[in-house]
């Protein structure tokens, strides 16, 4: 069996996803998600330019093999677009296999270790009456973990929460707006320090203690602000406190560590298990935030799950709705497979999405199953796809109250 071509498909049924689809010449299809939100033609022009050439004619079940040739053999090694890039190509020589051999993808991971994957939603509110009723209607639609995420007083648009106030037509946060150019938010950390621990009681108050509730800094912290948010947010149980800091100085987080006993989770913006070797083994963190999508596949998140097992860190896969239904399903096999599963974020996609990548993957009673549909369990209509054509959307800049540039 050979590799006989691959393409690189851009379509925006709601927002900008990038997907690789794979053919052998037996005409088996595999399908990889590339999407990087605010920056997808790059990864599509890595693809085309110079992985799509390189593939026709290769052994479709080297999959190892293929992610080294990848990795090693582009020399120039990491980053976000090569990562997404070389995930694509995995995630896709993965469903491939797992046709091929006519099982769900997690069974060739080892098969199942749970009956479903524990999945946490997104509620928001600018205040607390609006965050309530998000709440409500998580709990509603069967989620059995929430994030949560609230206004600050004084800042007119933050990190996290929801324009929108309409339950039913799109309630969950979606950051990246149309625009040529990025939308602008404000920040002040001092602020938002002062106004979230109280959040947090009045939401154990209403909804009382055995709800896991999680929360996102998104970067924005020194580690000495995260140390005191932390030790702020004990009393409320968190699940865990996601991003407290910006990350790349992984010894920052040994200060954050020292103070406070908060579970803390990082990594969405990671791209390999170099990221995390000081985070990991040094135990400074709990979860493991990675996509699949951006960091290398399932081939290179296998090997950096087990290299966090070691340390008794769990996963917590990132699954915004900027990564397509492709890459939450690959996700999913994952979670469902490995041992030291922790959580996964689950934001619905919207209709037309859905309709672009039709999915086999279920949520019931608060859990994910990738379903038992040969390979990811993905379909991609390419017909519809292209009736939605690539429009250009940003994440925002963030910027403090004196105009400065601040971590978004
Ligand atoms: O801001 O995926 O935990 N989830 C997040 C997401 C990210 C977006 C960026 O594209 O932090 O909302
Ligand atoms: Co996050």
């Amino acid at each position: 069996m050979k590799i006989s071509h691959a393409d690189v498909l851009v379509t925006s049924p709601g927002r900008n996803f990038v997907t690789l689809r794979i053919t052998t010449d037996d005409g088996v299809v595999g399908y990889g998600d590339a999407t990087l939100n605010g920056r997808e033609l790059a990864v599509a022009a890595y693809l085309s330019d110079h992985v799509v050439p390189l593939l026709t004619g290769r052994d479709p079940h080297r999959i190892e093999d293929t992610w080294q040739y990848l990795y090693r053999g582009a020399y120039w090694r990491r980053g976000p677009v090569t990562m997404a890039a070389i995930a694509a190509v995995d995630v896709a020589l993965w469903d491939i296999k797992a046709k091929v051999a006519g099982l769900p993808l997690y069974q060739l991971l080892g098969g199942a270790s749970r009956k479903g994957a524990l999945a946490y939603g997104h509620a928001s509110g600018f205040d607390l009456e609006a965050l309530f009723d998000s709440i409500r209607a998580h709990l509603e639609l069967g989620y059995r973990a929430i994030r949560i995420q609230t206004g600050v007083p004084g800042l007119d648009s933050v990190y996290g929460v929801s324009a929108s106030t309409q339950i039913g037509k799109r309630y969950d946060y979606e950051p990246a707006q149309r625009s040529a150019v990025p939308s602008e938010e404000q920040w002040d950390t001092r602020a938002y320090l002062r106004h979230l621990p109280a959040v947090f009681e009045a939401v154990r108050n209403e909804f009382g203690p055995e709800l896991p509730l999680l929360h996102d800094g998104h970067h924005r912290m020194t580690p000495i602000q995260a140390a005191k948010l932390g030790k702020a947010l004990e009393p409320y149980d968190l699940f865990w406190l996601e991003d407290c800091t910006p990350a790349e100085n992984q010894e920052a987080l040994r200060l954050v560590r020292q103070h406070t006993t908060t579970p803390l989770a990082i990594g969405e913006i990671f791209n390999t298990a170099f990221d995390y070797q000081t985070l990991i083994t040094e135990q400074l963190i709990d979860y493991v935030r990675s996509a699949v999508t951006h960091t290398g596949g399932i081939t290179a998140m296998k090997k950096l799950f087990d290299f966090a097992a070691l340390y008794q860190i769990k996963s917590g896969i990132h699954g915004p709705t900027d990564i397509s239904p492709v890459g939450q399903a690959a996700a999913l096999h994952l979670d469902l497979a490995i041992h030291n599963f922790g959580i996964q974020e689950y934001m619905r996609h919207s209709p037309e999405t859905l309709e672009v990548f039709r999915t086999s993957y279920t949520f019931t009673d608060g859990l994910l199953h990738p379903g038992d549909t040969p390979g990811l369990g993905i379909e991609y209509d390419e017909a519809l796809a292209e009736k939605f054509p690539y429009d250009p959307a940003y994440l925002p800049v963030n910027r403090l109250l004196d105009g400065t540039v601040h971590d978004w």
